[in-house]
């Protein structure tokens, strides 16, 4: 039946890093997987992510920036995921629409009725088996970001009330939905992640 797994969190949380500790600790079992993620994932959704992150001389309409995600989910859903998970593999998806939920909801204000009514009508049914939410105060994760030197894109440049509302969506989320999160304390060193990481895995995929 295959397994979803998405990966979720603030600026510089490590989701990069955990997406490598997820796929080593895989790999290592012999366990079918691929990983993916969002916006993105496929040639036509990565164009979409770039024109999504990309900083324009006019206001980005927020219904606009909702509707361009879930363009760019719906097709790394029918040309990744859902293949993938047919053939019983493992899916790590670096964000979904959870994270449409904590930014577009959370963070623009977006009606969460529209973003459930578009989660249908692209998802179906479809929705992650376990989400690790990696969680770190918003000031903490946005230093560690830029510490990458790398330039900030357009969602990135916003204020910090932003991020705390971002953040405040995710953690109202995972107690919303204790099935499906796990909250990781991402304000530790990386050997304490990874080690909480693995033990989620083991207790959740151990029987693969
Ligand atoms: N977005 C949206 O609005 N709606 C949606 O539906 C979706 C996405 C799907 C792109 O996402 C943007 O799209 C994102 C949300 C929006 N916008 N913003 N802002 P993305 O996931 O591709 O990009 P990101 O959130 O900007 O990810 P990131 O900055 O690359 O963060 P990260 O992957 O979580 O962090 P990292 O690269 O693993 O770690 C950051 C640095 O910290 C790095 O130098 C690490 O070595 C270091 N690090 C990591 N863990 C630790 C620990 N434990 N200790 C110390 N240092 C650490």
């Amino acid at each position: 039946m295959g397994f979803f797994l998405t990966i979720e969190g603030g600026e510089g949380a490590g989701k990069t890093t955990a997406m490598g500790v997820i796929t080593a600790w895989l790999a290592s079992r012999d366990i079918a997987f691929i990983q993916t993620r969002e916006p993105g994932g496929t040639p036509m959704a990565e164009a979409v992510r770039e024109t999504l992150l990309a900083s324009y001389d006019e206001t980005v309409n927020s219904t606009t920036e909702l509707l361009l995600m879930f363009a760019a989910r719906s097709q790394n859903l029918h040309q990744n995921i859902e293949l993938a998970m047919a053939e019983g593999k493992v899916v790590v998806c670096d964000r979904f629409t959870d994270a449409t939920y904590a930014y577009q909801g959370g963070g623009r204000g977006v009606d969460r009725g529209h973003i459930a009514t578009l989660e249908t009508l692209v998802q179906g049914e479809r929705r992650p088996d376990l989400t690790l939410l990696l969680d770190i105060d918003p000031e903490a994760g946005l230093t560690r970001a830029w510490g990458r030197g790398k330039a900030l894109d357009r969602i990135e440049q916003e204020d910090i009330a932003f991020f705390n509302r971002v953040r405040a969506e995710y953690l109202d989320r995972a107690a919303r939905y204790p099935r499906q999160y796990v909250v990781i304390d991402a304000d530790r060193s990386l050997a304490q992640v990874k080690q909480h990481i693995e033990a989620v895995l083991t207790q959740r995929l151990g029987a693969c």
